[in-house]
């Protein structure tokens, strides 16, 4: 049994989380109206896009009408690099924080003081939700730096008064055996270090099952409802979604409540969350499923206007709280492999590799092109008790065997020992894409 955990009560909460949905509403349209003034006046970029596009601030009369403004992409951030998407002197710009990304030129966002409060708070009650409170230890194995995770967990844990052991991430060993000594209540992780640090303590004779730990916020990363029973199962705690990026602002832009773990309320009253179909741009209706566009509300040094951010969800009403609910992310538009014509992204083969207990959830995907036609190899580990030559072929035919009929695709599958496949102290990373660049 997973330790029970306490939800806060309706007092704890901030009014607007529990507001009438028309209070979240009309408060939403004051704050965006003053955001697209802002980003207008003060983002030469911005200026340039509205104009094209034929829209000022001023035609924003309904919540709807964002719709008639402009897209922002990660491209447009590149070509603004590094400080031309800020809205105030960069001498106000307090803290910068950045992503790599892939091609090189890594995107920059900027806080002002107040930026850095209002995440502060956003992620107090992101923690709060989670049913964390004060005085709790709060052991956070995200990466420290340019990486939103680690110091964005970090401000959100002290503003909510609890004990912040910043560990960052790597140096397993080190993780374990600070776990073990303090005895955080709570854990801030990608889910797929949180497992990492579990074969560690297993690794080292120490039941997981046993260790202080009953609330686990995990994000920066898809994962599946399979991997969440896998962590709360190993670690008899609660595994928590947590979501955002940092063009958004970092974590903290949604999250789960304890109570009801039914998707990730967005904080509304900062973010206004759209969904489009990412062929067309056209904004779809609660409930349909398409790629997730932010808008924040209320920063101050980088206004984020109608951001895609890749990420395929849907928006759900609330529950737990007033405010919308978005799906958990079952993957990123980039993360989509396409093999011989089947739309494949890496949580479809997570789900089914967790489904076979002689299989461990530390995976990836290779790609590769060999006669002009994608090859899927899914490399896999086995589980300490299977890992024996036959039965990792066993596994290994079982599991093509399964991704053929449940996905309709030929894959092969290398299942290897325990510890093989090399464990990211951060994002794990799914695709090892082999296939020539076109
Ligand atoms: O990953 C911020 C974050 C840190 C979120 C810690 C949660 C916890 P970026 O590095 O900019 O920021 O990456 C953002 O990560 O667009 C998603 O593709 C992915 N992502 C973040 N949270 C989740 C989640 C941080 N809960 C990108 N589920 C996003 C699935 C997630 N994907």
């Amino acid at each position: 049994m997973n330790q029970p955990v306490q939800p806060p009560s309706p007092d704890e909460l901030d009014p607007i989380e529990i507001a009438s949905r028309d209070e979240i509403a009309a408060l939403q349209l004051t704050r965006l109206r003053a955001t697209l003034e802002r980003a207008y006046d003060n983002v030469p970029h911005y200026r340039r896009c509205f104009d094209k596009a034929c829209v000022s601030p001023a035609d924003l009369m309904s919540l709807e009408d964002l719709a008639k403004f402009p897209f922002t992409v990660k491209d447009d951030l590149r070509l603004n690099y590094p400080f031309d998407m800020f809205a105030v002197p960069r001498e106000q710009v307090i803290r910068i924080h950045a992503s790599s990304g892939t091609t090189g030129i890594p995107t920059v966002v900027g806080y002002t003081r107040n930026d850095l409060d209002m995440w502060a708070g956003l992620v107090a009650r992101c923690l709060r939700a989670a049913g964390a409170r004060a005085g709790d230890m709060v052991h956070i194995a995200y990466g420290y730096g340019l990486f939103t995770g680690g110091l964005g967990l970090h401000a959100g844990a002290e503003m909510l008064g609890c004990t912040v052991v910043p560990a960052s991430g790597g140096f397993t060993e080190r993780q374990v055996g600070m776990i073990y000594d303090f005895e955080p209540r709570v854990i801030a992780v990608t889910p797929s270090y949180m497992l990492a640090i579990g074969d560690e303590f297993e690794r080292l004779g120490l039941d997981p099952r046993r260790c202080s730990l009953q609330i686990g916020i995990h994000g920066a990363e898809p994962w599946t409802e399979a991997m969440r029973d896998e962590i709360e199962a190993r670690f008899a705690m609660q595994a928590i979604d947590i979501y955002g990026c940092s063009e958004a602002i970092g974590p903290g832009v949604s999250i789960e409540c304890v109570e009801s773990k039914d998707g990730l309320h967005i904080w509304e009253d900062h973010f206004y969350p759209e969904i489009i179909d990412p062929e067309t741009g056209t904004v779809l209706t609660d409930g349909e499923a398409g790629e997730m566009v932010i808008t924040s509300l209320t920063k101050q040094a980088f206004p984020i206007i109608r951001y895609r951010t890749r990420d395929l969800s849907r928006l759900l009403p609330g529950t737990a709280r007033s405010m919308r609910r978005m799906q958990r992310v079952t993957g990123r538009n980039d993360d989509m492999l396409i093999i011989r014509g089947v739309n494949l992204f890496p949580p479809f083969i997570e789900e089914i590799v967790l489904e076979d207990r002689r299989l461990s959830p530390h995976y990836y995907l290779e790609v590769r092109r060999p006669d002009r036609l994608d090859e899927l190899t899914v490399v896999v580990e086995a589980k300490p008790g299977a890992a024996d030559d036959e039965t990792r072929r066993a596994a290994g035919r079982d599991l093509a065997g399964r991704i053929r009929s449940l996905i309709g695709i030929g894959s092969k599958v290398t299942v290897g020992e325990p510890g093989s496949i090399e464990r990211s102290a951060g994002k794990a990373k799914r695709i090892v894409d082999l296939r020539p660049k076109e």
